[in-house]
């Protein structure tokens, strides 16, 4: 396997493909994905890119057999195309496309070395076993070249915050948040009150993990400041960290979704480090940057109104997993992810909404993204056979910094009912119901809706995710035998 020592955030052209592709999806396609894909969504991109540049490989080699001049620009458009996305990418260096030329030589040392083989040999370039021989070898060896300089991606740099991760110690807080008795209503099947870190829903733009080194890590404070702050991992650390339970959700998810999660943050609160630099009069949005390019733009008010706006290190007792942000990333209560929670946190930009914009808010996504009223039934899943009898229907409802005040259940045409809802934690999270059905045989509709602490519904009008979050009422049909 190719492994060169150079140090980037641009892994391989592989994978800048990829991420120049993602940067230009538009909103129809990234719900698409997400829909049908879910989270393994960049798991079908990348086999797609694959395959494609195999099959693209074995028209060169096709073509080198019969029209080498016409192999030889099909291949120095796919090198082009490469290059262009590689330098394309933020944080791009020149240095970023040298894989890519060290792949490309080696692709056409090799297409030239099959074609001088076979005129050694003396074959008919255009019989067929010859032309399949060459095929084969040149689709073989483009492929395999870059191919393997996306394996680099998935081996290089984790080890050092492999161990980094390991020998974080958990700061202490004044304050340790514990789950509320009775916040788990106990019915089999709903969603854990605290998701695993390992089960958490994960959304990002980035086809790699970024593997981000604490001790070479720096958070800045810039724009409308009195001073521009730098501050490094230790003395983030050091700082009076503070805990908060906060249900995460993300924009793109549909009704019934599953694109949220309910952990126990450690953090020190955006607001403190903003007062450390000053913010000027007249800033309403902070641009917070990840080391991947990401950005998201956040109301200023919300980072200071004195929620719990945290600069994240620790999700549930443990350093961020690499995945969700290791070192650090943002968590604002009652706004959606892409306006919010960056992850890989490396700037916060004091800036305007007139000035800027988040990374969704130019691909067609609302560039304030609070949280919209929802709830969700978690059994019976849809299409279930249930005994007739009582059943436990429930589910989840969140609407974060409101708070969820009542959750109803509907039966086919009747009259809304209320369910039992399972102790809140706080505002800022989802909460767990439960309604006791006496369910009679024949099929059945159940509804769900929520009422937030202001007294207002949950919205009844279907809307989808883009551009600001979906709405309407959760349904599923369950036979009673
Ligand atoms: N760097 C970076 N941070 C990001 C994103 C991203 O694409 N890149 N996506 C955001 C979105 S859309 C959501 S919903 C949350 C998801 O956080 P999670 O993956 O930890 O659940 O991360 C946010 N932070
Ligand atoms: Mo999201």
């Amino acid at each position: 396997m190719l492994r060169l020592g150079w140090s980037s955030g641009t892994p391989s052209p592989v994978l800048a493909v990829g991420g120049a592709f993602i940067d230009r999806t538009p909103p129809w396609l990234k719900t698409f994905a997400v829909d049908n894909f879910g989270t393994h969504d960049k798991q079908v991109l990348l086999t797609g890119i694959g395959v494609v540049l195999v099959l693209l490989s074995l028209l060169i080699g096709l073509l080198s057999s019969r029209r080498m001049t016409a192999a030889l620009v099909l291949f120095v458009v796919l090198v082009a195309v490469a290059a262009a996305a590689v330098t394309s990418r933020p944080h791009a260096r020149a240095v970023d496309v040298l894989p890519l030329i060290v792949g490309a030589a080696c692709g056409l040392g090799v297409l030239r070395w099959w074609r001088d083989r076979m005129l050694l040999a003396g074959a008919e370039p255009t019989a067929p076993t010859t032309r399949r021989t060459a095929l084969l070898g040149a689709g073989a060896a483009v492929g395999a070249v870059l191919l393997g300089m996306a394996g680099r991606a998935w081996s290089g740099g984790t080890r050092a915050v492999q161990a980094a991760r390991e020998a974080f110690v958990l700061p202490r807080v004044a304050h340790p948040v514990t789950v509320p008795a009775g916040a788990s209503v106990g019915v089999p099947g709903v969603t854990p009150y605290i998701v695993p870190n390992g089960e958490f829903y994960r959304i990002d733009t980035a086809l790699v993990v970024p593997q981000v080194d604490p001790s070479s890590w720096q958070l800045r404070v810039t724009g409308m400041v009195d001073h521009e702050i730098e501050i490094d991992w230790e003395t983030l650390l050091s700082k009076p960290m503070q805990q908060a339970m906060i249900t995460l959700m993300c924009v793109s998810n549909e009704v019934g979704g599953n694109l949220n999660g309910n952990a126990i943050w450690t953090g020190w609160p955006v607001r403190d480090l903003l007062a450390q630099a000053g913010v000027h009069p007249g800033a309403d949005m902070v641009l917070s940057r990840s080391v991947d390019g990401f950005t998201a733009g956040s109301p200023l008010s919300a980072l200071t109104d004195g929620r719990n706006a945290l600069i994240a290190v620790a999700m549930n007792g443990q350093a961020l997993p690499a995945a969700h942000g290791f070192p650090a990333r943002l968590v604002v209560p009652g706004l959606y992810g892409y306006v919010s929670a960056t992850k890989w946190l490396t700037e916060l930009k004091v800036t305007t909404y007139a000035r800027d914009a988040g990374y969704w808010t130019p691909r067609g996504w609302s560039e304030l993204g609070p949280v919209k009223t929802s709830s969700r039934i978690d059994v019976p899943q849809s299409g279930a056979k249930v005994d007739a009898g009582t059943v436990a229907v429930a589910g989840v409802a969140w609407h974060q910094h409101v708070g969820i005040a009542k959750v109803q259940v509907q039966v086919d045409d009747g009259p809304w009912q209320d369910a039992r809802l399972g102790a809140a934690a706080n505002i800022d999270v989802w909460r767990q119901w439960v309604f006791e059905w006496h369910a009679t045989s024949g099929h059945h509709t159940l509804t769900v809706r929520a009422v937030d602490d202001s007294g207002a519904i949950q919205i009844a009008a279907q809307a989808p995710p883009a551009p600001n979050g979906a709405t309407g009422y959760h349904s599923i049909s369950v036979t009673v035998r």
